[in-house]
């Protein structure tokens, strides 16, 4: 047995592949250094793994932004608008597909799967011609080889790559990428020649898009696609390689494919994939490769278990090789930089440094005899009990209060159509009152003020009375350019998550453990490792401030218990609606001092509900079950007159309708420019009884609205959603926009809602 990746991340240890990558598309880098930098990037990642002794290294899953645009590339998928600038530079073509440029439309982008990794997803028609472009993959192959490594090279798989293709634009909605699999195969089977032909062994094919719920249509398409290229003789050896979930049907499809090898995830997330893959009757003559290390946490393994699975794994293969579940390009580089991490909770984590030498100890354990093994059992073993012991992760106090929710605690205190009457009593807002979503701008000046607290050149009282002047102005603008319901604008935080895990107990946030979100932007997702408690309140005091300047009620800002699980690194020692349970009590003590304090509408986001909903469809109810109830206990000990809203960005609702209605807040406000209103109808054709207010102004865009424009969305949301539930608002916080597109876009907003106020 060997130990493996599929991956690694690429950004470097102090994100060099973003300063590089930026500072080419400003002109201060050029090509030449651009490349030298990635394959020093590349070398320095290859020689991390030999060194940890690692046999067979991954190849061409580096990348300049994206792996499926990669692969876009790869099979000559170049939308026609991209043409041209793919054909005058390579290079800069690809940024175009990437980013846009100032006359042509970027690809759009969507999650990798349930990860927190964004891809640009491939446009395809009925006129899409595939052309094999293999240069990238052989040009990083070499480079291994040259370095005298043992390459696998990494591609995404044909029916991944179709099935994650959207009909490009002006092609019918109704286009099936997947019926241009036939000409794609003979593209495949070419870049697998031409691998082969430049020295590779072995080349895995990523099938991630099999572990979601598959028609028999979709299934047979993966059979065949497997049958074809199986069948060629010009190839290096196959291992296809699932992830994320269980495999399913699938399972039985692949097991039978002609390839050499198969990789599965054999941790938590797909079990059911040991017992299915021993009732197939395992993989006589195959290679197989066992993802037993959990490749998208931050956890140390539990080596023994993992053991444990590999010595049943022996039985059901002629070769058995040890992996992480996926590639860990979604997990942070090296757990031993976070120096400021408490050490006793440092043991409990591996990045991918740490993980990848967990492999490695695992696979000598297997192939060798544990007595090989024995110190690193033994340091696992205690680390694994110091984290089960720990009062960090079981704090009496937190746990007995979890268990004592009651079903009422759950609920408000009176139904929707009670509170709205309160409420409006209360509130005294106008019809269609306006609002934006909670973050104003934030500056240059704010970033300094942070950088300069954090270096020490201002101290505590002189950065609060730099955010206190920042609301100031935020409450004065809102003020008169007529809005509604205020917002102190969020000056004070950084990151919506990672601002109040800083101010939880529980939590910890990390200096250097940044994970690729998207082309050149990275997130670092604090880590939730123990029991959740608020010891003091979090955000009170500005929101309290803020009020203190205006008549006018001041939203209460917070991030909701769901999207504070999906943003971090959550514990794997409990269920995940314990922990969202826990959280959403904290959250709950916050949203009851606010009401306390004088706030009367209180705001709880959950931008990631839709998008932490499981691959699998069975999986879905339960999910969503505990998601919505942590939301409620978060929200639910409020007044019947205090008012509670929630926010959601995306614009694909369609699944979890049942679950935004089953939130009982008393108002949501949704992404819903660019689909023209689209949520409004949805929401309405499910009889959503509450207040909507769907976005009118599109933040994501640097282009102002006019106030006819916005009127003529609030018309058409007027079509579906009555006045006395109608909100307006613009589509999502506006902390990426600058000061003068902000001003001249809520003039157009607040304009558009008087002008159809005047009609009603
Ligand atoms: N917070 C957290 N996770 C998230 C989002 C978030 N995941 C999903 C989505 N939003 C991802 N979107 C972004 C948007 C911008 C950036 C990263 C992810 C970004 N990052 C800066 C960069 O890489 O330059 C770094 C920001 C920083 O210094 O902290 O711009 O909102 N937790
Ligand atoms: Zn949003």
């Amino acid at each position: 047995a060997r130990a493996t990746v599929y991956g690694y991340p690429r950004q470097g240890q102090r994100r060099e592949l973003k300063q590089a990558v930026e500072g080419y598309w400003k002109g201060r880098v050029t090509a030449d250094a651009l490349r030298a930098t990635a394959a020093e990037l590349r070398r320095g990642n290859w020689q991390d793994l030999v060194d940890a002794g690692i046999h067979e290294v991954p190849t061409g899953d580096f990348s300049y932004y994206d792996h499926v645009l990669d692969t876009s590339v790869m099979v000559g998928a170049v939308p026609e608008r991209h043409r041209a600038a793919i054909e005058a530079d390579p290079l800069d073509g690809y940024f175009a597909m990437a980013r846009g440029t100032q006359d042509v439309a970027p690809l759009e982008m969507t999650k990798w799967f349930d990860t927190n990794y964004h891809y640009l997803v491939p446009e395809l028609g009925p006129d899409t011609a595939f052309v094999a472009d293999s240069g990238k993959q052989v040009a990083e192959l070499k480079e291994a080889l040259a370095l005298g490594l043992t390459p696998r090279p990494v591609l995404v798989g044909p029916i991944t790559y179709l099935l994650l293709s959207k009909p490009a634009p002006g092609v019918a909605a109704d286009f099936e990428p997947l019926t241009l699999l036939d000409r794609l195969l003979p593209v495949y089977a070419e870049v697998l020649a031409d691998l082969r032909a430049a020295g590779a062994q072995w080349v895995q094919l990523d099938e991630p898009a099999l572990v979601q719920d598959r028609t028999p249509a979709e299934l047979n398409a993966a059979a065949r696609a497997y049958r074809d290229l199986g069948a060629r003789t010009d190839r290096p050896q196959l291992l296809l390689a699932s992830y994320f979930d269980r495999l399913g049907d699938a399972l039985p499809v692949l097991a039978k494919a002609p390839v050499e090898g198969l990789a599965l995830d054999f941790t938590e997330a797909a079990a059911g994939n040991l017992d299915a893959l021993a009732a197939v009757g395992g993989l006589p003559g195959k290679r197989l490769v066992a993802g037993v290390v959990n490749g998208r946490n931050i956890w140390i393994n539990d080596l023994e278990k993992s053991l444990a699975t590999l010595g049943t794994l022996l039985g059901l293969a002629d070769r058995v090789d040890v992996a992480a579940s996926c590639s860990l390009l979604h997990v942070p580089l090296d757990a031993t930089l976070e120096r400021d991490v408490d050490p006793q909770i440092a043991r409990w984590l591996a990045f991918a440094k740490q993980k990848t030498t967990e492999l490695v100890t695992l696979a000598r354990g297997l192939s060798q005899g544990t007595g090989t093994i024995t110190a690193e059992l033994a340091a696992n073993r205690a680390d694994l009990a110091s984290r089960a012991g720990s009062p960090i992760t079981h704090d009496p106090a937190v746990r007995a209060r979890a268990a004592a929710v009651t079903e009422a605690e759950t609920r408000r205190s009176q139904p929707y159509p009670e509170r709205t009457l309160a409420q409006r009593a209360h509130l005294k807002l106008p019809l269609l009152p306006t609002t934006t979503i909670g973050s104003f701008p934030q500056t240059g000046e704010l970033r300094a003020a942070r950088a300069d607290l954090r270096a020490g050149r201002i101290d505590t009282a002189g950065y609060d009375e730099r955010i206190k002047t920042e609301i100031q102005e935020v409450i004065s603008f809102q003020e008169k350019t007529g809005i509604d319901v205020l917002v102190h604008g969020e000056p004070e935080r950084n990151d919506m998550v990672q601002y109040f895990a800083e101010q939880l107990t529980g939590y910890l946030a990390t200096r250097h453990g940044w994970v690729q979100s998207y082309g050149t932007r990275h997130v670092r997702p604090p880590i939730l490792a123990g029991d959740i408690s608020r010891p003091e309140p979090m955000t009170v005091r500005w929101t309290t401030y803020a009020q203190s300047l205006t008549e006018r009620p001041v939203k209460g800002m917070l991030t909701g218990p769901v999207t504070m699980l999906a943003w971090s690194f959550v514990r794997d020692d409990q269920p995940l609606g314990d922990t969202a349970r826990q959280v959403a009590l904290a959250l709950r003590d916050e949203v009851d001092d606010l009401e306390a304090a004088g706030t009367s509408v209180i705001q709880v986001d959950e931008p990631a509900l839709r998008e932490t909903l499981p691959l699998r469809a069975a999986d879905h109810a339960a999910y969503l079950a505990w998601a919505t109830e942590a939301f409620r206990v978060s929200t639910a000990g409020v007044r019947p007159d205090t008012q509670i809203h929630t926010h959601m960005c995306y614009a694909e609702f369609g699944d979890v309708v049942q679950a935004i209605d089953d939130l009982d807040a008393d108002v949501i406000s949704l992404e819903a420019t660019r689909s023209h209103m689209q949520v409004a109808r949805e929401l309405a054709a499910h009889g959503y009884p509450r207040e909507a207010g769907p976005g009118v102004y599109d933040i994501h865009s640097p282009r102002v609205p006019s106030a006819q424009e916005a009127a003529d969305l609030l018309r058409t949301g007027l079509e579906a959603i009555p006045a006395e539930r109608l909100w307006v608002n613009p589509d999502c916080g506006l902390k990426t926009r600058d000061w003068p597109e902000v001003q001249a876009s809520l003039a157009s907003l607040v304009t558009a809602a008087r002008t159809v106020r005047a009609e009603l």
